[in-house]
């Protein structure tokens, strides 16, 4: 396709609105840059490829991606480069400089320059985001900018309700957009086993279906669906195939795919796939389905061990999470085994749980992997080298973080996308609680009075989509926008770049860029009183 010339005039263009907001703007620039038809993409290495294919989806022209040695007849240029002072600043910063004659993106890393690509995705108008559209001029300006976090994660719980592949790659896109860098994967949990396991096939087979019943609320309802039913069958998974092309697509965005496989709770549906993993009393009779492994029973180890075997091999991660949350020990308390695996090394439930825990984090050092899990496996005695994911309430953050492990915050008082977002009556039901826009904004996720040795535990920050109340990718797409920009800005932006009354400004720019895309987004979120 011919890149189509312009003749609107520079400088005429709206307001520079970008969210999340960088570390400097500087708008007394050289002029727009005009695309032109011999406009080539300059690169030097092979690395600077994704940001340079991402770019010219972001133009929505059929530029030429060239190689710097051959480019000295090409120009005008959006010339590429790799800048080791940069690396200094953070592998995923850069700078930006548009002017008249070309467009230069300097970066310590490829992220870097991906990171650059969508920025000037902001700064074109926002019909640029539809399918039709063709860019022509890129407003003048010179923007240097860097991460606050590395950690800036987005989690989506798909065992609650299933969610199809196509949705699972366009949320990965919601995230690239807003610079956010790991996907966190709920895969599993009490009501719904997500992920194909091929030396275990009975997870999917049972563990991914369920009966939809009348009247129920569908994370209530744990009954799974077997051959004969005559119910209605829901729910669904994700093959290792798809899987993989999940974690390649996530890759090319510069996005980290983090697996969650919940134990030792949370896995009720497990429990339907093995009931012999249950808790027994002294008959040897299963105790009730409370959805935790027996903590005594080797069985219980070796099918998690068989998983996550499966697991290492599709997901590259640093980190495996394990879930870890909201155990329920009574099962453990009466189990015939447990007990008498307690009595003989002197534990309470807590020190089970951590045994638990701490068998996999050890399993997973051996594999060259790092354990995360919910902070409630720092009941107990755990690891040093054992990770945190933070959920508890903004005042606890202090707290938590001296326990000195690393830590991501993903604050349940702020950070809760299944929460409400405004006291509209309109509100679809949600979870319970209270995040409208701009107490999500207004968090500062390191508590001003941690002391400064400990801020160093801070990985990053991370919102969470519990999906109980989301049956649809429209109503998740609802829930996590516009909510989603402020995180961005909280993970992405250092204090000083953060003002709300700018930020809500910001908004109505990047609400017709929603518009644009279709988008699901809360418009009571902006209006949070009624
Ligand atoms: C707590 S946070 C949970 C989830 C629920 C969520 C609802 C955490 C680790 N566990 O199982 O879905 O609350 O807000």
């Amino acid at each position: 396709m011919a890149v189509a010339f312009s003749c609107t005039p520079t400088g005429n263009h709206s307001p520079i609105h970008l969210i999340p907001e960088p570390l400097s703007i500087n708008t007394d620039s050289q002029g727009d840059f005009m695309l032109a038809v011999n406009t080539a993409i300059v690169i030097s290495d092979s690395t600077m490829l994704p940001a340079a294919e991402h770019l010219k989806e972001i133009l929505k022209t059929e530029l030429p991606i060239k190689w710097d040695t051959e480019v000295e007849k090409i120009k005008p240029s959006i010339v590429m480069r790799y800048d080791i002072a940069l690396d200094s600043l953070s592998p995923e910063g850069y700078i930006l400089d548009i002017n008249k004659k070309n467009i230069s993106i300097s970066s310590g890393g490829p992220s870097g320059l991906f990171y650059a690509a969508e920025s000037i995705r902001q700064l074109l108008p926002a019909h640029s985001e539809t399918g039709s559209s063709v860019v022509s001029v890129i407003p003048g300006v010179k923007i240097t900018d860097a991460p606050r976090f590395a950690w800036r994660g987005l989690h989506l719980d798909v065992s609650r309700h299933f969610m199809p592949l196509d949705f699972i790659k366009k949320y990965i896109d919601y995230m690239a957009m807003h610079k956010l860098n790991v996907f966190h994967w709920h895969l599993t949990d009490g009501i719904g086993w997500r992920i194909e396991i091929k030396s275990h096939p009975e997870l999917t087979d049972i563990g991914a279906w369920r009966k939809v019943k009348e009247g129920k609320r569908p994370w209530q309802d744990f009954e799974v669906w077997r051959k004969g039913d005559t119910e209605p069958k829901y729910g669904g998974f994700y093959t290792q195939e798809e899987i993989r092309e999940v974690v390649a697509y996530a890759q090319d965005r510069f996005i980290t795919v983090l697996p969650e496989i919940e134990l030792p709770g949370h896995s009720e549906v497990v429990m339907q796939c093995f009931p012999e993993l249950l808790c027994t009393n002294t008959q040897g009779q299963a105790l009730k389905n409370t959805g935790v492994y027996c903590a005594a029973n080797p069985k219980s180890y070796q099918l998690l061990e068989d998983v996550i075997d499966e697991v290492l091999e599709l997901f590259p991660s640093e980190y495996i999470h394990i879930g870890g949350d909201e155990v329920a020990k009574d099962n453990w308390n009466s189990c015939a085994k447990c007990g008498k695996m307690m009595r003989a090394n002197n534990y309470d439930a807590q020190q089970l749980q951590s045994h638990f825990v701490n068998h996999f984090d050890n399993y997973l050092k051996n594999k060259g992997r790092k354990l995360m899990g919910w902070h409630e496996i720092l009941e107990g005695e755990l690891s040093p080298s054992a990770s945190i994911m933070y959920w508890g309430g903004h005042d606890g953050t202090a707290d938590a973080l001296r326990e000195n492990h690393p830590t991501v915050l993903t604050q349940g008082s702020h950070l809760y996308f299944d929460h409400y977002q405004s006291l509209s009556a309109q509100e679809p039901k949600a979870f319970g609680g209270f995040a409208p826009l701009k107490k999500v904004y207004e968090l500062e996720p390191v508590p001003e009075e941690l002391e400064p040795q400990y801020t160093q535990n801070v990985l990053g920050v991370q919102a969470n989509l519990w999906t109980e109340y989301m049956p649809t990718p429209q109503r998740i797409e609802y829930m996590l926008f516009p909510r989603i920009a402020a995180l961005a800005e909280i993970a992405w932006s250092g204090k000083s770049q953060k003002s709300w009354p700018h930020f809500r400004n910001k908004m109505n720019s990047m609400l017709k860029r929603y518009d644009a895309m279709g988008l699901n987004y809360a418009t009571s979120a902006l209006r949070p009183e009624i």
